[in-house]
């Protein structure tokens, strides 16, 4: 099994990258966003929770998020790898996953940081706003929350990565094939070593 985190700040083209390496790769897919979106349209209990959380672009709570996790990895264990996308958003959340792959004999194998400055990344939830009827994505002060959350939250979860020497950073400015294929050059690199 070959693990993956694909990290950044809201915006930062996670979703956009995925869907391209889910392709390549055969990783199970696990954005916590599509999850909590998809509770979301389902009017669940979890999905009722997390609704007004989400429109003030804050985080989601820990349990509520590593739970689904959880549920999704024991459902999967035959996969070739997990793609993470947008998890883990906190050390606490980190750290769950560390023990729940280790459990399964396995490791986050790679993290790798989509560097997008801030004014890119305004632009583009702005945009993305106007078609994708996200409420999270329409104005300014939420996407500002957003972004705060990322710096005093979830930008440490690179850090705690960087001690096991996992991380790895791509420009995530200019086009997204350029994007993609600098992403693969990382993975192919890896996996030929392992
Ligand atoms: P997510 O669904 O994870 O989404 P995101 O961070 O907003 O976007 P992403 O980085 O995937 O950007 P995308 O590719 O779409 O989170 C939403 C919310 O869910 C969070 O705020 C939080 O409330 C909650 N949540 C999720 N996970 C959680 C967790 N673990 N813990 C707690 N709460 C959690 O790209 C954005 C736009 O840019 C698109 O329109 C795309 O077309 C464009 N784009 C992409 N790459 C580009 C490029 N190279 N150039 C130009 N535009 C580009």
């Amino acid at each position: 099994m070959f693990n993956v985190i694909l990290f950044g700040a809201p915006g930062s083209g996670k979703g956009t990258q995925s869907e391209k390496l889910i392709q390549a790769y055969q990783f199970l897919h696990l954005s916590t966003g599509d999850i909590l979106r998809n509770e979301i349209a389902n009017n669940t209990p979890l999905g009722i929770e997390a609704k007004s959380i989400m429109a003030e672009g804050k985080l989601v709570s820990d349990n509520i998020v590593i739970g689904m996790i959880k549920n999704k990895v024991n459902d999967n264990l035959n996969v070739n790898g997990f793609l993470f996308d947008g998890f883990p958003r906190t050390i606490e959340q980190a750290k769950s996953l560390d023990n729940l792959l280790a459990e399964k004999n396995t490791t986050i194998h790679i993290v790798i940081c989509l560097d997008v400055a801030e004014p890119e990344l305004k632009k583009r939830l702005l945009e993305r706003g106007k078609v994708s009827g996200r409420p999270d994505d329409v104005n300014e002060t939420i996407i500002a929350q957003r972004v705060e959350e990322y710096h005093n939250r979830t930008s440490l979860v690179a850090n705690y990565y960087k001690q096991f020497n996992k991380v790895v950073h791509v420009q995530g400015e200019g086009k997204i094939e350029d994007i993609y294929a600098s992403i693969k050059q990382h993975i192919t690199r890896l996996q030929s070593l392992s």
